[in-house]
């Protein structure tokens, strides 16, 4: 849906899917062996690790913000002891005024940022005025490198905008024939009434009918409408901001200069934001109550969730993804998650100083590995851990989603993969969690699975407080549950045929698509470590 925040919501276009019927009951913490279900193996893991006693450790979700007075988060948000609330004073001398759960570098004194341009509009509207009046032979030679780069980001541009104005107008279709069919037939949407109407001649919902029809087939009708609305807003902000200066509208909101990378101190401590639906939902996983008797169970039990709001509607920037990453390192986080990604980023250096300054402090980070069935190895992403100087950070760990379905569906469809750039799979399919105004729902997505293993990384730096980032990062990739059997590749293969290029469907083994073929699993893990007698 969203380029940036990989949460799947809507639909079945573009790698999305539609929530599925059927899952197990907080199936990600359950275990492979014991529950038969490749969850992340959190129960068992509890149960090895006995009356042992854990550390607190701070987790911070760098997303689009959290409801830190949901009832089954509240108990586990991070409070800055240091810093006297609502007092207009920078009480503990960190740079940020009044930041008792965390900061938000997505906001200015009254507004916040909700929605924003995909970052390719942004270097679009770096390079248009530069470049689009000129003919090719025109441009100064030491120009001319520049020029080029300007020609493909042009077209790619497009493409991207054509495609986000095509699922936009998608949905606008559907919920559109939605209303049609509930008049006509005289009831709610559903199976039954998509077939009881009569199109008639009219081409088009004949058309709408069939889409609908396979829709229909895996998902619920009863959150279809709220699904497609939710999903037209994005890619109706997207492509509407993404039109407008990007440059402007930020520093009119926010108040800093965009384009000034050695700013850290603007923003608010409004830590919702206008749609914390990502950011709460990912903050659950990790760390939900698991004694209140309310709601879901989040995997770790000894975690405070520190909110830093740096990822809108649309593409999150260099700048804030740096800043939010120093804001956790310099105050106590031990695991950053990283719900989300983009494929260009103009101000890499930057986002990469931050990453080593993590690994320098031995902060693990932990991020999503995207939702477009995209093999990493040949189409890169962003944030990665690899290094504009060539380097290679070891705190950093890429997770892809996997689902409770059994046999070749164990890999989410739509989840990225990677046999050099992919550590591990996660649960990321149907995951129910914390959602604002407090309540709970489904969600799918990379995004979800990044969160999964963020919760046992927080479980071994809490009982084993003596290992390193990277040393935890070892042992969740050692430990891993191994798959022998073969799983659809997302996304299919694309092979050509006398009639052009056609996508098959091709199995293969996890072996083929990570870097260790396996499964996160927290039981594994905990065993592994105690029978190294740590
Ligand atoms: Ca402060
Ligand atoms: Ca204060
Ligand atoms: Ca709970």
């Amino acid at each position: 849906m969203k380029k940036s925040i990989y949460l799947v919501g809507a639909l079945l276009f573009s790698g999305v899917v539609l929530a599925q019927k059927g899952r197990p009951e907080n199936w990600y913490l359950l275990d492979p062996s014991a529950d038969k279900v490749y969850g992340a193996g959190i129960e068992e893991a509890y149960k090895t690790l006995g009356e042992r006693k854990g550390e607190k450790v701070i987790v911070a979700v760098i997303d689009s913000g959290v409801e830190v007075d949901h009832e089954d988060l509240k108990d586990v948000i991070w409070t800055n002891e240091d810093e006297i609330p609502n007092n207009g004073i920078d009480d503990d001398k960190n740079g940020y005024i009044d930041d008792v759960h965390g900061w938000s570098f997505l906001g200015g004194a009254k507004e916040d940022i909700n929605y924003e341009a995909l970052e390719l509009a942004r270097i679009y509207q770096d390079l248009e005025p530069k470049y689009s009046s000129l003919q090719e032979y025109e441009v100064p030679g030491d120009k001319k490198e520049e020029y080029k780069y300007w020609l493909k980001i042009q077209v790619e541009y497009e493409e991207e905008m054509n495609a986000n104005m095509q699922q936009y107008q998608t949905m606008l279709l559907l919920l559109d024939y939605m209303d049609r069919v509930e008049k006509q037939t005289n009831q709610s949407f559903s199976k039954a009434a998509n077939k009881a109407y009569d199109p008639g001649e009219n081409g088009t919902d004949q058309q709408l009918q069939k889409i609908m029809k396979l829709i229909l087939l895996g998902s619920d009708p009863g959150s279809l409408r709220d699904e497609l609305e939710h999903g037209a807003e994005a890619y109706g902000g997207m492509v509407e901001y993404s039109l407008m200066d990007a440059d402007s509208l930020r520093r009119a909101v926010v108040g800093d200069n965009p384009d000034d990378l050695t700013e850290k101190f603007y923003g608010c401590n409004r830590y919702e934001g206008p749609d914390a639906m990502h950011g709460s939902h990912v903050s659950g996983i990790i760390a939900a109550s698991r004694t209140n008797d309310l709601g879901i169970i989040g995997e770790a039990k000894n975690v405070e969730i520190m909110v830093l709001r740096a990822v809108p509607n649309g593409d999150e920037r260099d700048k804030d993804v740096a800043n939010a990453i120093y804001y956790a390192v310099d105050n106590g986080a031990k695991v950053i998650n990283m719900s989300f990604g983009k494929y260009y980023s103009p101000n890499k250096d930057a986002v990469d100083a931050a990453v080593k300054y993590a690994q320098d402090h031995d902060v693990l980070l932990v991020h999503a590995a995207g939702n477009d069935a995209k093999n990493k190895d040949v189409e890169d992403s962003y944030p990665m851990r690899y290094l504009n100087d060539g380097s290679e950070v070891t705190n950093w760990l890429e997770v892809g989603a996997s689902s409770y379905k059994k046999g070749k569906n164990l890999i989410a469809s739509f989840s990225n993969y990677g046999k050099t750039k992919v550590d591990l799979f996660a649960p990321g399919v149907d995951i129910h969690s914390t959602v604002p105004d407090q309540k709970y729902e489904d969600a799918s997505g990379t995004s979800m699975a990044s969160p999964s293993a963020a919760g046992v990384a927080a479980i071994i730096r809490s009982y084993f407080p003596e290992l390193t980032a990277a040393e935890v990062r070892d042992v969740m990739m050692k430990t891993v549950v191994p798959y022998k059997g073969k799983v659809l590749l997302p996304g299919g293969e694309v092979v050509e045929t006398k009639k052009g290029p056609k996508t098959k469907k091709t199995k293969v083994t996890l072996e083929e698509i990570s870097i260790t073929g396996g499964f996160v699993n927290c039981n594994n893990a905990v065993k592994y470590l105690m029978e190294q007698g740590k």
